[in-house]
């Protein structure tokens, strides 16, 4: 088995329960969408490659396994994340409303470096759904209001801007791991790690540029 100096980057997934985390993060890991999806079981995290510009990076996805309704979540979930993302409902405005609370959540938690700058961005998920309750132009005065979070509507069930979104989140993870010296950031890698059956999912990583 050949090896490859890899970038490896934490992505923590979060919202209120219900939002579609868990189902983001299979659309897009995994490439499926289950309706019948109850709980997140299993591994803490998944992870996926893509290609950034020329470098292979490791995305490293974390998602709560449920423990978010109680609001008692692991400092381990939140230790070394390099961008955070942040999942609403867009037909429920409570889940809007929490973001103010998780945002603050994850900054008390993990304690970034540089808070202002951290990376964070923003998904409004189930646009394929028809009773919408919180407009674009609402979230969107939230996410500028917040230092110009980047904001993406996405459908985790019909797979609506999921790639685009984890593109920049991939972008933004690697910038903000690249602000670590390149002996904390590089590591060795067996080769890709592949998910789903198609042919598609398994060729070896995603391109998309910063
Ligand atoms: P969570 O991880 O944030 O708690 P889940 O949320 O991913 O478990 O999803 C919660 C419910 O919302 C699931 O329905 C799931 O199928 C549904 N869901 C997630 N994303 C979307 C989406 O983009 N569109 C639609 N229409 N539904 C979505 P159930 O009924 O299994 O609880
Ligand atoms: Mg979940």
């Amino acid at each position: 088995m050949t090896s490859k100096k890899k970038v490896l980057v934490k992505v923590v997934i979060l919202g209120d329960s219900c939002v579609g985390k868990t189902s983001l993060m299979n659309q897009y890991a995994i490439k499926t969408f289950s309706n019948h999806y109850k709980a997140t079981i299993g591994a803490d995290f998944l992870t996926k490659e893509v290609m950034v510009d020329d470098r292979v990076v490791v995305l490293q996805i974390w998602d709560t396994a449920g423990q978010e309704r109680f609001r008692s979540l692991n400092a381990a979930f939140y230790r070394g994340a390099d961008c955070c993302v942040l999942v609403f409902d867009l037909t429920r405005s409570d889940t809007f409303i929490s973001l103010d609370n998780w945002k603050e959540e994850f900054l008390i938690q993990a304690c970034p470096r540089n808070p202002e700058n951290f990376p964070f961005v923003v998904l409004g998920n189930k646009i394929d759904l028809e009773n919408r309750q919180v407009t674009t132009k609402r979230a969107q005065a939230w996410c500028q209001s917040k230092n110009n979070i980047p904001y993406f509507e996405t459908s985790a069930k019909d797979a609506t801007n999921v790639e685009q979104a984890f593109q920049t989140i991939a972008c933004n993870a690697l910038k903000q791991a690249s602000q670590v010296t390149d002996v904390e950031l590089y590591h060795d890698f067996p080769e890709p790690i592949v998910f789903g059956e198609n042919d598609e999912s398994k060729s070896s990583a995603k391109r998309c540029s910063c």
